[in-house]
């Protein structure tokens, strides 16, 4: 039985799952949490109802990068997303957590405050959350100087998350135009046709985008 991957497509945490999916062409079936009952499924799976999930024989894997080091242990294709080496494979690591912590976390703080009721936002932690983004921003611009990918010159767990992050940290908090690593570095994500397809796939989702999706990718 192929692996089953609860997501919605027009997640980003789900999206960096499904690069490493098809990165490695691998099978598996896809619960869409867009259909009837895929949620009420997901919560009896796990209460905290986030997502992506994965049911591999009998196991439940929760967390996208857990999920993409367990889809590497059990169903290795020929992209590698962890080097074997637990040296560079630390760098990985490091980068993921990077992307997870100080693009996507602050880039959905801003998302979310932007839904709550308006007696419930919380300008503060909207300020500081862009704050964060802007660090972030300034920080990668150094690091992707000499790089082509996040760590260790070949496209990794590290990029399928950096993907969907600077996809939607775009539209949230715009990267300024002197971040021209940046910009570079999320164009090439663009470009990879892994991420090309994830990005295809939730476009009919984009009028979902609570601060207004912008008129591009
Ligand atoms: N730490 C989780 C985060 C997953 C996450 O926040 N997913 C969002 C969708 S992008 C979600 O579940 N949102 C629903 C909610 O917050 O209730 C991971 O790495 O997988």
């Amino acid at each position: 039985m192929p692996p089953k991957l609860y997501a919605h497509p027009f997640s980003s945490y789900c999206q960096k799952v499904l690069v490493a999916l098809y990165e490695n062409e691998t099978s598996f079936e896809y619960r869409s949490l867009a259909d009837d009952g895929a949620m009420a499924e997901l919560e009896a799976l796990w209460p905290m109802k986030r997502f992506p999930l994965l049911v591999d024989a009998g196991r439940t894997v929760i967390e996208a990068s857990t999920i993409i080091e367990h889809l590497q242990l059990y169903h290795p294709g020929p992209v590698r997303l962890l080097p074997e080496d637990a040296k560079p494979a630390l760098e990985v690591r490091m980068m993921d957590r990077f992307f997870d912590n100080y693009i996507s976390t602050p880039q959905q703080k801003i998302v979310f405050n932007s839904i709550r009721d308006e007696t419930r936002r919380d300008p503060q932690g909207v300020s500081d959350a862009r704050a964060m983004l802007e660090t972030g921003y300034a920080w990668l611009e150094r690091v992707m100087a000499d790089r082509e990918w996040a760590a260790g010159g070949h496209f990794s767990l590290a990029d399928c998350g950096a993907a969907p992050f600077l996809f939607y940290a775009d539209w949230t908090h715009p990267i300024d135009k002197r971040y021209t690593n940046v910009h570079a570095y999320r164009e090439r994500l663009l470009a990879r046709p892994s991420f090309a397809r994830a990005v295809d796939e939730a476009r009919p989702y984009r009028h979902f985008f609570p601060l207004g999706a912008p008129d591009r990718d």
